[in-house]
């Protein structure tokens, strides 16, 4: 990390927004922008009520509007309730929006399919008729386990529109980490495919889910749906098993919306923690929902002509809050893509900004990254061979965005015309929290700049203590805003334990490193944490290390990310064998096993880039692993930090090897 944080803090290069960026922005000006985060700094709550009371519909309206007494538990809005999906899709049926389109996807072969939002609208009353002829209703918990399709999202405002809880787990997740999922959410329906199409290739999903359900605790749930996508054969349970189509053939598409409670959880959504079990983050309705819907409007200045189009998938937060929520509730009309960035070749998302006339791109450094090299070794995908005049807006988000590749963002596919916004934010806050407004701030490369109004950032030290511009500390949070997580599910304390240490006062700890240079501009520095960052995915060191251990062969592991010019980071796992430390091809072809072994246990995702094998680890006498020092092995550097805590010096020689 530490050359890109070096060529980070050198940056100084300011780009003011044009005149057509501040022209009937959301928020125009930093005049506007100062406005709205004094009115939130006067008056907290009466700024968020006056928001949630404009910018949602009710079904009955809240009195209360945040109950601070059992910190860190919050809550907002609380004797209100509302229906989720009415508000991102009915009421759009009414303001005249009803024949917009409201998702344009496209296909991994190239083929298109657009659907209005009222069309969107009566297949998510099908889907959720069809949930409730099977029994399903508001305080069940369904995972859904889907390619990027209509069906993903359709389903998860089906299960919205019932008060069903959800849990998305991402395609490329293993069928172990899908049935850890599903027992620790307690669910009793999954949504899958029968496979999914990316790159050219049919990957199968339903074994997966036929495997999860098989282990211990998987018989909690009762119907499988299943979307057909390609056609493959699949194992069918004519008990427990019902196709989407047949499912949805029966049903009426009215569905009336059941209303909730502000704070029933609209979803969990499972990330990585720095211990080995994933942490279930769970969202509520309302001040999700509305910080989800807010943001879309201002950071991606929502108008009326947009296309918008964000490159995530539904598995992670972003395609929760910018693909299946915040941006319907905006009433965009938007871009869903099932491939990948590279097929099929480098040149596709250029192709498909061309194709659709996308106006606002959102992505992840990691992409951006892969793309300026696929453009160097072959021109014939550089994005400037395509027309991307209609971009209008470009977006980051993930991790941190290097200069250098800002830069090629700004200059290549936005022309030098279009804003970067880029927008930091976790799984736990829900939606954007430090980013720029496209029609206000002065822009700064690699920064993700001030707070959006009514959030109040902060760096502080060790005992919680402000940190003046310059220096480095723990990125928090001040006070609760409505879209923060509510808890982790099933583990109140792991919730106060991770984001509210005592000495932080109270304060919500974000888990990353952040400082301030001296016009107050956010620099994010990486994890506190040993979470690593590939591609801009979180996973846990821990969890790899034990998926590591968890094979027969091998005693202890320990897993560092070392910086890497395309996914950020990439894994690096050090590991000790029960047996003999191999060498050469024999260490080349347990290297491999291990791989596909990460591969199945976590995913694909987790695959350690390289493997070292040694003897023993770096230990203090207490007998904790030194992954700081590891991390220098990692990056092929000398060992010059002071090592008088290690149990024995000479242990990091023996990692020479790589495989
Ligand atoms: C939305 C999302 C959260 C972690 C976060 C931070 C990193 C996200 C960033 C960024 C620098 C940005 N991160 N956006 N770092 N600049 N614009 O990615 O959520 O998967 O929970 O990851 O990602 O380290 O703590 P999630």
């Amino acid at each position: 990390m530490s050359s890109t944080i070096d060529s980070i803090l050198v940056e100084d290069r300011v780009f003011p927004p044009s005149r057509a960026a501040v022209e009937g922005a959301a928020v125009p000006g930093m005049a506007s922008y100062k406005a709205l985060c004094d009115e939130a700094e006067r008056d907290p709550e009466g700024f968020w009520g006056r928001l949630a009371s404009e910018h949602l519909r009710w079904r009955k309206p809240f009195t209360r509007i945040l109950d601070e007494s059992r910190a860190p538990f919050y809550t907002w809005f609380e004797d209100g309730e509302l229906n989720v999906s009415e508000n991102c899709l009915d009421v759009h049926l009414e303001n005249g929006n009803a024949d917009k389109t409201a998702i344009i996807f496209e296909a991994d072969d190239g083929t298109v399919e657009s659907i209005s939002y009222r069309r969107l609208h009566a297949r998510v009353c099908r889907i959720a008729n069809g949930m409730k002829s099977l029994g399903y209703g508001k305080g069940d918990r369904a995972i859904i386990y889907l390619p990027m399709s209509i069906e993903a999202i359709a389903t998860m405002q089906a299960c919205a529109r019932l008060g069903v809880t959800h849990s998305v787990v991402f395609g490329g997740f293993s069928s172990r980490s899908l049935h850890q999922r599903i027992v620790d959410v307690g669910a009793t329906l999954v949504f899958t495919a029968d496979a999914q199409l990316r790159g050219g290739r049919p990957i199968a999903l339903k074994p997966a889910v036929d495997e999860a359900l098989a282990g211990e605790g998987g018989e909690i749930v009762r119907k499988v749906i299943v979307y057909k996508r390609s056609g493959a054969d699949v194992a069918w349970d004519d008990g427990r098993d019902v196709w989407l189509h047949e499912l949805e053939a029966a049903q009426s598409d009215i569905c009336e919306p059941v209303a909730v409670e502000s704070e029933h959880p609209l979803f969990i959504l499972y990330t990585s923690g720095s211990t080995g079990k994933p942490k279930g983050v769970q969202h509520s309705s309302a001040g999700y929902l509305l910080w989800a819907s807010l943001t879309s409007q201002w950071v991606f200045d929502a108008r009326p002509g947009d296309v918008f189009w964000c490159t995530a998938d539904v598995g992670w937060v972003t395609g929760h809050t910018y693909i299946a929520y915040g941006t319907l509730a905006a009433g965009m009309t938007q871009v869903v893509f099932e491939g990948v960035p590279t097929y099929p070749d480098a040149g596709r998302f250029w192709e498909m900004i061309q194709r659709h006339k996308v106006s606002v791109f959102y992505t992840a450094p990691t992409a951006i990254r892969s793309l300026i090299k696929a453009a160097q070794a072959s021109p014939d995908t550089h994005p400037r061979r395509y027309d991307l005049s209609s971009l209008r807006l470009l977006g980051s988000v993930g991790e941190p965005i290097n200069p250098e590749a800002w830069i090629w963002y700004y200059n290549n596919v936005g022309n030098g015309r279009c804003p970067i916004v880029d927008t930091w934010w976790q799984t736990e806050t829900g939606g954007h929290i430090l980013a720029p407004l496209p029609g206000a701030t002065p822009l700064k490369p690699g920064s993700c700049t001030f707070a959006l109004p009514g959030i109040s950032a902060g760096i502080v030290n060790e005992a919680g203590e402000d940190i003046p511009n310059g220096r480095g500390g723990y990125l928090v949070i001040k006070r609760p805003w409505p879209a923060m997580i509510r808890n982790v599910w099933g583990d109140s304390k792991r919730f106060k334990d991770s984001y509210f240490p005592p000495e932080l006062k109270g304060y919500y700890m974000a888990g990353d490193n952040a400082q301030r240079d001296s016009d107050g501009y956010y620099w994010i520095m990486g994890r506190t944490d040993d979470v690593l960052s590939i591609s801009g995915h979180r996973l846990g060191g821990t969890e790899i290390e034990s998926a590591l251990v968890a094979h027969e062969l091998v005693a202890e592991a320990a897993v560092v990310g070392r910086p890497d010019a395309t996914t950020g980071e990439a894994i690096v796992a050090f590991v000790i064998l029960k047996g003999r430390t191999p060498e050469g091809p024999q260490a080349e072809a347990l290297a491999r096993e291990l791989r596909d072994w990460v591969a199945s246990e976590v995913g694909p995702i987790a695959k350690p880039r390289d493997i070292r094998f040694g003897n023993n680890l770096p230990k203090t006498r207490s007998g904790k692993i030194l992954r700081r020092l590891l991390r220098v092995v990692a990056e092929g550097q000398e060992v010059t930090q002071d090592v008088s805590t290690l149990e024995n010096p000479d242990v990091l020689k023996q990692f020479s090897g790589v495989y």
